[in-house]
């Protein structure tokens, strides 16, 4: 089933971002039950290359494969849904001049100006040309990050852009650029009403929401604001966190 009709049919969704840009460790984690892994070429080290090479194993596990591109790389956009990915995170964008832009490199026309060129993904999706004819803009989504007080401030003309799937919420940067680089508060009470007027534009439009869920205890708020996919985890970080959680468990049983 595509991303776009599981969103469709309400599902609510898991996904994690992968920063380690290697096709085994993209493998390992759609073995798990995360139901996307989201390629990071903005914060995490994937590349063009990188993503040609990681799609792979996830389209093959049944997975769907997200990427979010770095600030304004629209080209990479375009790339990744030629290998397969079914959904692109555009990160900063505070315009609906960039998020038409970012749109544009979805969608084909007459929406966009996407080129034609789906080779691999049609192949990795069992898809006919025809068929990614009819259906290529309806399974390629374009999710922009709300995460400055200037993309709140034009959320509406944002949200009208045609092209634009979803809003992704970067709590963590939003609540940087609202305190000017005073503090990281990503579940303020401040960070949390922007969250939920802007969803409430965006289910108004018929438009999905992602988010950064980085306590738990916040997903039934997330979920009552009309979130769907979730992201949460980092595979760097488990790779710390296993190393000196290994360490500091045994030097107590050690000192015990
Ligand atoms: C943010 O919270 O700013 C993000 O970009 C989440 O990844
Ligand atoms: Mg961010």
């Amino acid at each position: 089933m595509a991303l776009v009709d599981r969103l469709e049919a309400g599902e609510v969704l898991f996904t994690q971002f992968s920063t380690i840009p290697d096709p085994l460790v993209a493998e390992l984690l759609a073995t798990t039950a995360l139901d996307s892994v989201t390629l990071d070429a903005q914060h995490g080290g994937h590349t063009d290359a990188s993503i040609l090479r990681c799609a792979a194993p996830i389209i093959a596990a049944g997975k769907h494969v997200g990427v979010r591109i770095p600030v304004g790389r629209w080209d990479l956009a375009t790339t990744a849904l030629d290998v397969g990915a079914e959904w692109v995170i555009a990160p900063v964008v505070s315009t609906p001049e960039m998020a038409g832009a970012f749109a544009r490199a979805v969608k084909f026309t007459p929406i966009g100006e996407r080129s034609w060129g789906p080779n691999i993904a049609l192949r990795r999706h069992g898809l006919t040309p025809a068929q990614y004819q009819a259906e290529g803009n309806r399974r390629s989504l374009a999710f922009v990050m709300i995460e400055t007080m200037l993309g709140y401030q034009n959320i509406d003309a944002i949200l009208d852009v045609e092209g634009v799937d979803g809003i992704f919420i970067g709590n963590n940067d939003l609540s940087f650029d609202m305190t000017r680089g005073k503090s990281l508060e990503p579940m303020s009470p401040e960070v949390l009403r922007i969250c939920e007027q802007c969803m409430k534009k965006a289910r108004a439009r018929g438009k999905y929401g992602a988010i950064f869920l980085t306590q738990i205890q916040f997903m039934r708020s997330y979920l009552e604001m009309g979130f769907q996919m979730f992201v949460g985890g980092l595979d760097s970080r488990a790779l710390v966190d296993t190393g000196n959680r290994f360490v500091a468990e045994a030097k107590a049983e050690f000192r015990a």
